[in-house]
């Protein structure tokens, strides 16, 4: 049987050499995809659930360990510098961020810049805290409708990543929630490297994979872009785009 596990678009085994910043003119379906992700604007910032807007427009999350590069993908993807904060300092984003996508009379998906978890400094309290606050989230919040996954591409997924993930295999398993793990600083790793990281990430997704499953893993850089059109093209086709009014 084919596993429903899908190739990464981006395995740099037919793409440009990792350490190559040179990135492939997008074609048009990633550059309407680049341009809808460019028009997302901050919405709302919530330490709790209970402070998020209660909406059924599809929500994409971007969670992993901090100091992955959330907040420097979002911003990449984006085109907007500071519009997730991105700092030297891990354990910086102490919210859920979110960001409006789509037309401002039509919103339609918003972006969810999570807390990175596992930062040793963080105290306990606050970690625990957190730690709930994400298992809510991926376990309950209904306009969940993606998770993109963030890993450092030296570390692949480590015993932490594999915990989140638990938490929200079943939505993933159901087709409810789709996934996209990006292994990121890949402008860090030569090509064989890469390679391995996609490989390893590969095999430890495999079983998360069922019929109804949508997952997928590439490689990224926000430092040279590598990645960045195929993420937004992704991203774009989780999300049905608003039905055209009648004139
Ligand atoms: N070389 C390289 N460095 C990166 C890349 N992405 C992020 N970084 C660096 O990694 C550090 C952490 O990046 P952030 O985007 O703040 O990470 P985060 O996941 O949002 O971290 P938290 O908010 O603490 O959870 C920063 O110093 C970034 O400049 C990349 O693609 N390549
Ligand atoms: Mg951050």
């Amino acid at each position: 049987m084919t596993p429903p596990f899908r190739a990464p678009a981006t395995a740099p085994a037919s793409g440009p050499s990792p350490r190559q910043s040179k990135v492939a003119t997008p074609g048009p379906e990633a550059r309407a995809a680049l341009a809808w992700l460019h028009g997302a604007r901050f919405l709302t910032t919530a330490s709790r659930l209970d402070q998020l807007p209660v909406s059924e427009l599809p929500e994409i999350a971007f969670v992993g360990r901090s100091n992955a590069g959330k907040s420097s993908a979002i911003n990449r993807l984006t085109q907007q510098k500071r519009l997730a904060f991105a700092s030297r300092t891990p354990g910086r984003t102490q919210h859920i961020n979110l960001f409006d996508l789509g037309p401002r009379d039509a919103v339609e998906a918003r972006l969810a810049d999570l807390p990175g978890y596992g930062y040793a400094a963080v105290e306990r309290a606050a970690k625990l805290r957190w730690q709930e606050v994400m298992a809510q989230y991926l376990e309950l919040r209904r306009a969940l409708h993606g998770v993109v996954l963030l890993a450092d591409a030296r570390l692949g997924l480590t015993d932490l990543d594999q915990r989140l993930l638990a938490l929200v295999a079943p939505r993933v398993a159901n087709g409810e929630v789709r996934l996209l793990v990006l292994l990121t600083k890949v402008d860090k790793l030569n090509r064989s490297e890469a390679q391995k990281a996609l490989r390893e990430a590969g095999d430890a997704l495999a079983a998360l994979g069922t019929e109804s499953a949508d997952i997928g893993v590439t490689t990224f850089s926000a430092l040279s872009g590598q990645g960045v059109p195929d993420v937004a093209e992704a991203l774009r086709s989780w999300v049905p785009a608003a039905p055209a009014v009648d004139p």
